[in-house]
């Protein structure tokens, strides 16, 4: 099975508690069985190393699936509907393929994640049967780790017709963006839905979101890859993200009526940009020169993990991040404080702020005998100057979703 996981102590017994939950759990229908053993399916979520607002762009994003992960228990059986509890919230969800449609919009609750993925396979031509199950997540909600495409993703493998030929993850990353765009309403790019699916341990991936291609870019041995939680509110952000898009999108149609041949901030360079800066409002120019720059950092970034060049990594990571806070305005306090923090500890390689921004984490490439440092400055100083509790996660790159297979 693509991606299997082989068995080890943690994962057989995180797999047996998830499975005794679910044999022990009442409710099983008269009617319809569920049919066949318990079967086991996870993906992880995901951290960018770089690359940001680049993926709704057609640009490149550079993130790595991490050892954060949502696990579902499962049971397919014969009738057309979901029925999943979430170990955490003791809540159990459940929907039918009967009544899934797109304006069924919003999401009300986690279990929306799932149907989306239903609608959207379904839309794409997809197989899908229903089941029972029980799931449970090691990734913090409302961090920016992608819990949402994460569900999306299991779900995605838990919802397949056993022996159904499967889209390759690119695909599949693409027709569950495709609910989460359109069942959910969120209006988000393809790069958390394709981490989580095409993860490669040890690995990060170059994703170009023109053509839904990867490939991998080495974590460097010895380096540590740490996220830092601000503990900030990301409320701004859906509306924030969509004027973002919006001004993107008004600087791409300007610019075209002079540039034949461009479609999106991709087709721009920064010759290109600067010929035609005297036509766009001037927060537009900044906006495209944040992605526009950054599609050639995430290049650059690539270069530097293949030769290791560190110094040249904390040079873009710094620069990321500065365009991120001064052109893109996405950044915030918390964020700036946190990156401060990081890159004043001996042995922090990179920090800079990672995914939409307004709050959430920063991610830091560190020297393994510099994490215990980092996470103690980190602990002393950003309540501190924040009054807010930091988290800190050492995460691992690890594959992308799929079966889990006990004992292999
Ligand atoms: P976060 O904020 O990490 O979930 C969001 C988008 C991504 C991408 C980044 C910015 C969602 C669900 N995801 O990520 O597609 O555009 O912002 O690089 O909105």
């Amino acid at each position: 099975m693509t991606a299997g996981h082989t068995g080890n102590p943690s994962t057989a017994g995180r797999a047996a508690a998830l499975s005794a939950r679910l044999e022990a759990r009442p409710g099983m229908p008269p009617g319809p069985k569920a049919s066949g053993p318990v079967r086991l399916v996870r993906a992880p979520g995901r951290v960018n190393l770089i690359g940001e607002h680049t993926d709704y762009n057609e640009g490149l994003v550079l993130p790595a699936a991490i050892d954060r992960e949502i696990w579902i228990a499962f049971q397919g059986w014969d009738r057309p509907e979901v029925e999943l509890t979430s170990a955490e919230f003791d809540d159990t969800r459940s929907f039918s393929f009967e009544g899934l449609s797109p304006e069924t919009r919003g999401a009300k609750s986690w279990i929306d994640y799932v149907a989306a993925t239903a609608w959207a396979m379904r839309e794409a031509g997809l197989p899908i049967r229903g089941f029972r199950g029980v799931m449970n997540s090691t990734i913090p909600i409302g961090s920016g780790l992608s819990s949402s495409a994460a569900l999306e993703m299991a779900s995605s493998w838990a919802l397949a017709v056993p022996g159904a030929p499967r889209p390759d993850p690119g695909a599949m990353a693409a027709i569950a963006q495709r609910g989460e765009n359109r069942y959910v309403g969120v209006n988000c790019g393809i790069m958390d839905q394709f981490a989580s699916a095409a993860g490669m341990a040890g690995n990060a991936l170059l994703i170009d979101c023109r053509i839904n291609q990867f490939t991998t870019a080495p974590m460097p041995t010895g380096l540590s890859l740490v996220v830092c939680e601000t503990g900030s509110s990301r409320k701004l952000e859906a509306s924030a993200y969509n004027t973002r898009r919006s001004e993107c999108e008004l600087g791409v149609k300007l610019i075209a009526e002079r540039e034949p041949g461009v479609r999106a901030l991709r087709d721009v360079d920064e010759a290109m940009l600067e010929r035609n800066r005297d036509r766009l409002p001037e927060v537009v120019a900044r906006r495209c020169e944040h992605v526009v720059r950054e599609d050639a950092r995430v290049m650059a970034s690539v270069a530097a993990l293949r030769d290791g060049d560190l110094d040249a990594l904390g040079r873009l990571f710094a620069a990321s991040h500065a365009s991120l806070r001064d052109l893109y305005e996405v950044s915030s306090p918390e964020l700036d404080a946190m990156v401060d923090i990081a890159v004043s500890v001996p042995g922090v390689i990179a920090s800079r702020m990672t995914g939409a921004g307004f709050g959430g984490c920063t991610v830091s490439l560190v020297e393994r005998r510099a994490e215990e440092a980092l996470r103690e400055a980190v602990l002393a100083q950003y309540q501190k100057r924040t009054g807010l509790e930091p988290r800190v996660y050492i995460v691992a790159a690890v594959d992308g979703a799929g079966e889990v297979i006990l004992g292999a």
